[in-house]
């Protein structure tokens, strides 16, 4: 198969063998899309390096910081916006218990950063502007699975740098959730328009914040005729 694939690219493009393969899988920097809210089409951070990374601080015991949550929704209510923690909340018995979350500008973009928060039971969170009130809506709220990793639930948010949110866990067993907060744009990635769907995309970067790849991108490029599915890693 392989030996097809380096025939067809061949021949069909009469392309040097230099030219004609994935020797060298140099980094390429993408221009503009750098500074996005979460992409359209994003659907899923389950399978991403972010999920991974908040993950090795839900593991690592130096990462952890203990918090007691407040009873009420209150811009006053213990922060968790330092990066690169795992929070545990200690929640009022049998009650909601409310931190406050106040992202900065990671992205340079200065009007919006995408944010998830991993918890590591299955509650709801809900998300306040501590200014206004006004309840913020996830754009995804979903399940995660990683093999040996506590967290098991991601929402995210596109939030204001700058802006105080209130985060609100409702009852946990226990009395206690664990919380980590990453910014997609610290964990973003390359993607690949895959406009053929041989698996194999442009060798332009288009998707630079972490997400699953969506229908119609990949994650590995080498295509030198995305409109001809026969024609791949070329
Ligand atoms: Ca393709
Ligand atoms: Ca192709």
């Amino acid at each position: 198969m392989k030996m097809l694939k380096q025939t067809l690219c061949g021949a069909l493009l009469g392309l040097s063998l230099a030219a004609c393969g994935p020797t060298e899988d140099v980094e390429q920097e993408s221009t503009g899309q750098a500074e996005q809210p979460l992409e359209a089409g994003c659907v899923s951070v389950d399978d991403t390096l972010m999920t991974t990374h908040a993950c090795t601080h839900a593991s690592n015991s130096g990462d952890n910081v203990n918090v007691t949550a407040s009873a009420t929704r209150v811009d006053t209510a213990p922060d968790i916006s330092t990066q690169h923690k795992h929070y545990t909340l200690t929640l009022p018995a049998g009650a909601e218990g409310s931190v406050t979350f106040t992202p900065t500008n990671v992205s340079g973009s200065g009007t919006v950063e995408s944010v998830a928060f991993y918890v590591n039971k299955n509650v709801a969170l809900t998300v306040v502007n501590a200014t206004t009130s006004a309840t913020v809506s996830p754009l995804i709220n979903e399940s995660v699975a990683e093999t040996g990793c506590s967290l098991i639930k991601a929402q995210v948010y596109d939030l204001t740098p700058g802006t105080e949110y209130i985060v609100v866990s409702a009852t946990a067993s226990g009395n206690q959730v664990g919380i980590v907060p990453e910014y997609l744009y610290n964990n973003r990635d390359r993607y690949y328009r895959d406009q053929d769907g041989d698996g194999y995309g442009v060798n332009t970067p288009v998707y630079r914040f972490a997400c699953e790849v969506n229908s119609g991108y990949s994650k590995t490029r080498f295509d030198c005729d995305d409109t001809n599915p026969a024609i791949f890693n070329c």
